[in-house]
């Protein structure tokens, strides 16, 4: 009888142990749960104040665009659209943006006009690319299927293990450049700091264009010379592009005629499209937006692409 009781009872304490650790197990459970659940709408939540901060900003930078044109009808980098870098503390975070003027780059699209192809065969050139590449991209972009020799462009392109045709119409982003024939993934990250690719054929800005798009627009400009233009233009940018031929390859005159006009004819100082690049954080939540925006004459903003990253 004793024996019996202290068995029942020995039972009892085991299932009590035993409900004892089911509880803790599924309490355990179901505060993870809780906690996940309890970070993930933290995310979602900060998230979207991020894109709010981004939102905000991207809006001033319109604002920012439009009012410039209205101001004036040159674009240089002295001007209050592009000092937007420095990060902002905001609310549980901070905001920072950068508003690059694309017309200070090389428009690969601009290949079909012969005055800019030899631009990008002296950007190839730098970079210890093969200047033919210039011929291949040219066959991309332009609207007919013939190479400059007479065999169809798309001879080279179909006979690839996994064959595609050529555009035959502008690049719509420099990526696309690497299923150009003879570009890889190396020489696009090579040539992209001074390339873009915008809708139309375009000119290029000098008062934004770096360096080495200064050389590579005239066979004149040599490295030193470039460096002087860019020096002498933080000082006072050009006003018009007579301006800057001028202070390039000075004068207009019989000896220089030519390249003087040939300079010209690729130069502007006046910007329509540029890239924004919006960073925010707010709390646990990180986010960044990328768009390129194009301004009308009357300073009319309109987004061509726009894409957020993590
Ligand atoms: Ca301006
Ligand atoms: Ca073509």
């Amino acid at each position: 009888m004793m024996l019996n009781r202290a068995r029942e009872q020995g039972v009892a304490v085991i299932m009590v142990m035993l409900v004892l650790a089911i509880v803790a197990v599924t309490t355990a459970a179901l505060v993870k749960r809780h906690q996940f659940n309890q970070a993930m709408a933290s995310q979602v939540i900060h998230l979207g104040q991020a894109k709010a901060h981004i939102q905000g900003a991207e809006h001033w930078a319109h604002l920012l665009l439009k009012q410039d044109r209205k101001d004036n009808n040159i674009d240089h980098l002295g001007e209050p659209w592009a000092q937007m870098a420095l990060p902002m503390p905001v609310e549980q975070g901070f905001v920072s943006g950068q508003i690059t003027d694309l017309k200070g780059k090389f428009n690969l699209n601009s290949v079909v006009n012969k005055s800019s192809v030899v631009v990008f065969k002296r950007l190839l050139e730098q970079h210890q690319l093969n200047p033919q590449l210039s011929v291949y991209l040219t066959d991309w972009v332009d609207a007919n299927a013939e190479t400059q020799q007479g065999t169809l462009e798309d001879a080279y392109y179909l006979s690839l293990p996994v064959p595609y045709r050529s555009a035959n119409q502008a690049l719509l982003d420099v990526s696309e450049l690497g299923l150009v024939r003879g570009f890889d993934a190396t020489s696009v990250r090579l040539l992209k700091p001074y390339i873009t690719a915008l809708p139309l054929t375009s000119k290029i800005n000098v008062n934004s264009a770096n360096e080495a798009v200064l050389i590579a627009m005239s066979e004149a400009i040599s490295p030193t010379k470039a460096q002087q233009l860019v020096t002498r233009r933080k000082l006072n940018y050009w006003r018009s592009v007579g301006a800057f031929v001028d202070a390039a390859l000075g004068a207009k005159s019989a000896s220089n005629q030519t390249q003087w006009q040939n300079l010209a004819e690729i130069t502007t100082v006046s910007s329509d499209y540029f890239r924004l690049k919006i960073g925010a954080q707010f709390g646990v939540a990180k986010t960044r937006l990328e768009s390129t925006v194009h301004r009308s004459d009357n300073g009319t903003v309109t987004v061509i692409s726009r894409m957020y990253t993590p």
